[in-house]
C-alpha cells in the first residue's frame, strides 16, 4: 500500500495505492477518504496512448518534428542559452510542478543564468491574491485553514464554484452547514455552489469592489467593526473612512444590480455572525483590478478583527495542487526563493545560500508579459501558455517569433506544442515523487505508484540535465527529490517565518505538515494589517451595441483545463459537456437561438464555435463558456492588472451569432 496525493486540484486530497486500485485516504485529514472524479481517475493519467516519450526536435515550426536525445536536445538549449542574453532566457512553470522541479527550475533560472524571468501559470491564477495577502498582512500566506469552515458562522464565497472547482472542500461546506454554517455565493452565475447556498446574489460581473466596500462602510458608519482591534492592530482605518465616506452607496449598489431588499438581508446575516470567513477564486483574482477586489475583501476581514482566530478569514482558495508550494520556492518572477524579494539583504542570503555570484537581483518578466519581450529562448514546463493566456491571436503570433521554444510535457496535444522547437517529455503523476503543498499549508508527498515509462525524466531531472550542461555540476549534483527537498527545507530558515525544520522528507510520506501554524499575527515589519482605499474604476471591457455580452469562464467539475491530462473516462463525462455557452433564457429569445443551438461568438480578436445551454442560471447580457474548450483564449482581452500583471479573463465583450445549417 502507498499513501499519495492527488495531482489535481489545490484541496489535496490523500489517495491510497493498494493493489493496482487508487482509493481517498480515509486517515488523511483534508479528504477523510473521499475522493472527485477526477481525483478517483487518476491511474488512467497514465495512459501511454496520449504521452509524449520520446525527445523530439525540428529547425523550424513549420517542419515535422524528428526523434532525438535528451542529450542532444538538452545540448541545443544549452548552447543556446549560453550564446543569449540573460534577459531573453525565460522559464515558464506551473502550479502543477512538485516543489522539487520549481525549485531546481528557480535556482538554476535565477541563481545561475541570472535571469529572474521565471513565472508560472500562478500569474494567471492567484497572483492577484499574493500581492493583496502582502499588502494586507505582510505575506503571501492564507491565514486559516479549510477545516475552519467548521467553527464559522457565516462563509462568504466570491467568484468561486467550489461545487466544480474544489469539489471536496465543497463537500464539507455541504457538511458544515448541516451543523449551522450559513453560506452566501456572490456570482453573475446561478453555480452548482450557489444551488446549495443559503443567500445567493447574482452580483454583476466586475462590480465586488462596490459590494465589499458596501459592507466596509455600513460597519464603519454603524460602528459596527472592532474598533479596539483596529485601534491596536491595524493602519490606515482614516484613509479607507474617508475614502469611503466620499463614495456614493446608492451607486456603488446599481454598479452590483443587486436591490437594497437583497443587500440588507445579507447585511443583517453579517451583522450577526460572529465568526465569518470570506473565501474567494477566479472570479475576483482574475481582473484588471484583481488586487483591488482582493484588498476591498480583505478589509472587511480587518475591519471586523475577523481574522487570525478560529472560524475567521480571508481564506484565497487556491486552484492548482501546488501553486502554493512554487511560490514557496520562489516560482514568480516578483520573488527571489523563499518568499525573499531582490531587496540586497535577500539577495546576499541567498547568494550565499546557493554559492553564487550570479544571482538575479530585480524582478523579471511576469508569464503574462514574456511574449512581448522579444525573448530568445522559452522553455515551457506542465503548462499550455497558448491555450491558457488571453487573447489567443496575438499570443500565437508572438509566440512563433521566439527563436527557440522548449516544451517540456507529459502528453501530447498541448495547444503550444505547435510552436515549439523541442519537446521534451517528463514523467506525469504516479510516475515520480516529490512534494507539494495544497491551498491551506498542508505539504504532502506525491509518491511514485508504478514504473517511470522508459526513458522517461521527470521534470527536475530535466532541469538538472541542463545546469549540467551549462557547467553547474557541482551545484546541482541531485540523486533525487529528497536530496533536493533537503536543501530546499534548509533555505526555509532564511525567512524565519517559512521554516520547515520540523518535517522530514521520509515523514512525509506517512503525514503531512502544515507550515505556518504557528503565525497569529500579521507579518508585516509592524505587525500590523493594512487597510486600503480602492474603488471600482471600472477598467473591463465595457458593453455596445456590437458586442453587448460579457463573456465569464471558467470551469466544470470533471475536467481539467485543457483536457490532456483530465483522465475521467468519456463514457462517466455526463455532467458536463466540453464546449457549450451558457446563455439567459431573455437574450436567447432575442437573438432567435434555442437550446442546443449551434452558435458562434465573436469578440474584437477572435472567434469560436459553441452551443447554446438556454437557461435563467446566468444574469442577463452575460454568458459563460468553459475553459474546456481549447479555443476559448481566442475571445479574452488581455488587460492586466497594473500591480499583480493577471489577466482578466472574465470580462471580455463579445456578441453571439446564431449558424443556420445550410
Ligand atoms: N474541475 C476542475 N476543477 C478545478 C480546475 C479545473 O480545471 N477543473 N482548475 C483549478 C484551478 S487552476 C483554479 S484557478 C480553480 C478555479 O476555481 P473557481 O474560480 O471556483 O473556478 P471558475 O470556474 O473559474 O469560477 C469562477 C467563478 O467566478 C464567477 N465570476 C466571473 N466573474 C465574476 C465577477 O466579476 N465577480 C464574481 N463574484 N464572480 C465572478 C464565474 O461565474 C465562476 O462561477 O479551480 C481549480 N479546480
Ligand atoms: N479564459 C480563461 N483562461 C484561463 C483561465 C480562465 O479561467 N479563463 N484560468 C487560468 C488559470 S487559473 C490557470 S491555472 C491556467 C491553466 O492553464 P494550463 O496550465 O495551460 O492548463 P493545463 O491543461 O493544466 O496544462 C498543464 C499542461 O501540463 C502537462 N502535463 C501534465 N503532467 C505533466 C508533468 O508531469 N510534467 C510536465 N512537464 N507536463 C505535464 C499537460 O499535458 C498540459 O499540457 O489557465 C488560465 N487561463
Ligand atoms: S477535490 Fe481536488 S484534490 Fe480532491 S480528489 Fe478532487 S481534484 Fe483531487
Ligand atoms: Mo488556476
Amino acid at each position: 500500500m502507498i499513501k499519495s496525493v492527488c495531482g489535481y486540484c489545490g484541496v489535496g486530497c490523500g489517495v491510497v495505492y493498494d493493489d493496482s486500485k487508487l482509493f481517498g485516504d480515509a486517515s488523511y485529514p483534508t479528504n477523510n477518504g473521499n475522493l472527485c472524479l477526477k481525483g478517483a481517475s487518476g491511474l488512467l493519467s497514465i495512459n501511454p496512448q496520449t504521452r509524449v516519450l520520446k525527445p523530439q526536435i525540428r529547425e523550424n515550426i513549420e517542419d515535422d518534428f524528428r526523434v532525438a536525445t535528451y542529450e542532444e536536445c538538452i545540448s541545443f538549449i544549452a548552447g543556446k542559452i549560453k550564446r543569449t542574453k540573460k534577459e531573453k532566457v525565460a522559464f515558464y512553470l506551473s502550479g502543477q510542478l512538485l516543489t522539487e522541479d520549481y525549485y531546481i527550475a528557480n535556482k538554476l533560472g535565477k541563481g545561475f543564468i541570472g535571469t529572474s524571468n521565471v513565472d508560472t501559470n500562478s500569474r494567471t491564477c492567484m497572483s492577484s491574491a499574493v500581492v493583496a495577502y502582502k499588502k494586507s498582512i505582510g505575506a503571501d500566506f492564507v491565514p486559516l485553514r479549510m477545516d475552519d469552515i467548521f467553527k464559522a458562522d457565516l462563509l462568504i464565497l466570491a467568484g468561486s464554484n467550489t461545487a466544480e472547482s474544489h469539489v471536496i472542500f465543497h463537500g464539507k461546506i455541504k457538511k458544515a452547514k448541516k451543523h449551522g454554517l450559513k453560506v452566501v455565493v456572490i456570482d453573475p452565475r446561478f453555480t452548482d455552489t450557489a444551488k446549495s447556498a443559503d443567500i445567493y446574489l447574482g452580483i454583476n460581473a466586475g462590480s465586488d469592489i462596490d459590494f465589499f466596500n458596501l459592507i466596509s462602510k455600513r460597519l464603519i458608519d454603524e460602528e459596527l467593526y472592532d474598533k479596539e482591534f483596529v485601534n491596536s492592530h491595524i493602519n490606515g482605518f482614516d484613509v479607507l473612512k474617508s475614502g469611503l465616506d466620499s463614495l456614493d452607496s446608492d451607486d456603488m449598489l446599481s454598479r452590483t444590480g443587486l436591490t437594497d431588499e437583497q443587500f440588507d438581508e445579507f447585511f443583517l446575516l453579517y451583522k450577526n455572525s460572529k465568526n465569518i470567513i470570506t473565501a474567494w477564486t477566479m472570479g475576483l483574482n482574475q481582473s484588471s483590478q484583481g488586487v483591488d477586489k482582493n484588498l476591498a475583501l480583505i478589509n472587511t476581514h480587518l475591519l471586523g478583527g475577523k481574522i487570525f482566530k478560529s472560524g475567521n478569514g480571508p481564506l484565497s482558495l487556491t486552484g492548482q495542487p501546488n501553486a502554493m508550494g512554487g511560490r514557496e520556492v520562489g516560482g514568480l518572477a516578483t520573488m527571489l526563493a523563499v518568499h525573499l524579494g531582490f531587496d540586497e539583504e535577500s539577495v546576499k542570503k541567498v547568494s550565499n545560500f546557493w554559492e553564487s555570484k550570479n544571482v538575479s537581483t530585480k524582478a523579471g518578466l511576469s508569464a503574462t508579459q514574456m511574449m512581448d519581450a522579444g525573448l530568445e529562448v522559452l522553455l515551457i514546463s506542465h503548462t499550455d501558455p497558448i491555450y491558457h493566456l488571453p487573447n489567443r491571436n496575438k499570443t500565437e503570433a508572438l509566440m512563433s517569433k521566439i527563436p527557440l521554444v522548449v516544451e517540456i510535457n507529459a502528453y501530447e496535444n498541448s495547444q503550444s506544442a505547435k510552436f515549439a522547437h523541442i519537446k521534451l517529455p517528463s514523467a506525469p503523476w504516479g510516475e515520480k515523487e516529490g512534494t507539494q503543498t495544497n491551498l491551506d499549508r498542508t505539504i504532502t508527498k506525491q509518491e511514485k505508484l508504478i514504473k517511470t515509462a522508459q526513458g522517461v525524466k521527470a521534470d527536475w531531472e530535466i532541469f538538472q540535465l541542463l545546469a549540467w550542461e551549462l557547467g553547474y555540476k557541482k551545484e546541482f549534483n541531485y540523486k533525487n527529490p529528497k536530496e533536493i527537498f533537503n536543501e530546499y527545507k534548509e533555505m526555509t530558515k532564511l525567512n524565519s517565518y517559512m521554516d520547515i525544520s520540523q518535517t522530514s522528507y521520509d515523514e512525509l510520506s506517512q503525514k503531512p505538515f502544515i507550515w505556518g501554524e504557528q503565525i497569529k499575527t500579521f507579518l508585516t515589519k509592524d505587525k500590523k494589517g493594512n487597510l486600503f482605499f480602492v474603488q471600482n474604476k471600472e477598467l473591463g471591457e465595457k458593453r455596445d451595441e456590437e458586442y453587448p455580452f460579457i463573456l465569464l469562464t471558467g470551469r466544470t467539475r470533471d475536467q481539467w483545463h485543457s483536457g490532456t491530462k483530465t483522465t475521467v473516462p468519456p463514457s462517466l463525462l455526463k455532467y458536463k459537456e466540453l464546449n457549450f455557452c451558457q446563455i439567459h433564457t431573455k437574450d436567447a429569445l432575442k437573438l432567435g437561438i434555442q437550446n442546443g443551438d449551434e452558435i458562434k461568438v465573436v469578440s474584437r480578436r477572435g472567434e469560436l464555435l459553441s452551443k447554446a445551454i438556454v437557461s435563467e442560471e446566468i444574469n442577463e447580457k452575460t454568458i459563460f463558456i468553459p475553459i474546456t474548450n481549447r479555443e476559448i483564449n481566442y475571445l479574452t482581452d488581455d488587460l492586466l492588472d497594473a500591480e499583480s500583471f493577471q489577466p482578466d479573463y472574465n470580462h471580455s465583450t463579445v456578441r453571439i451569432e446564431k449558424l443556420y445549417k445550410k
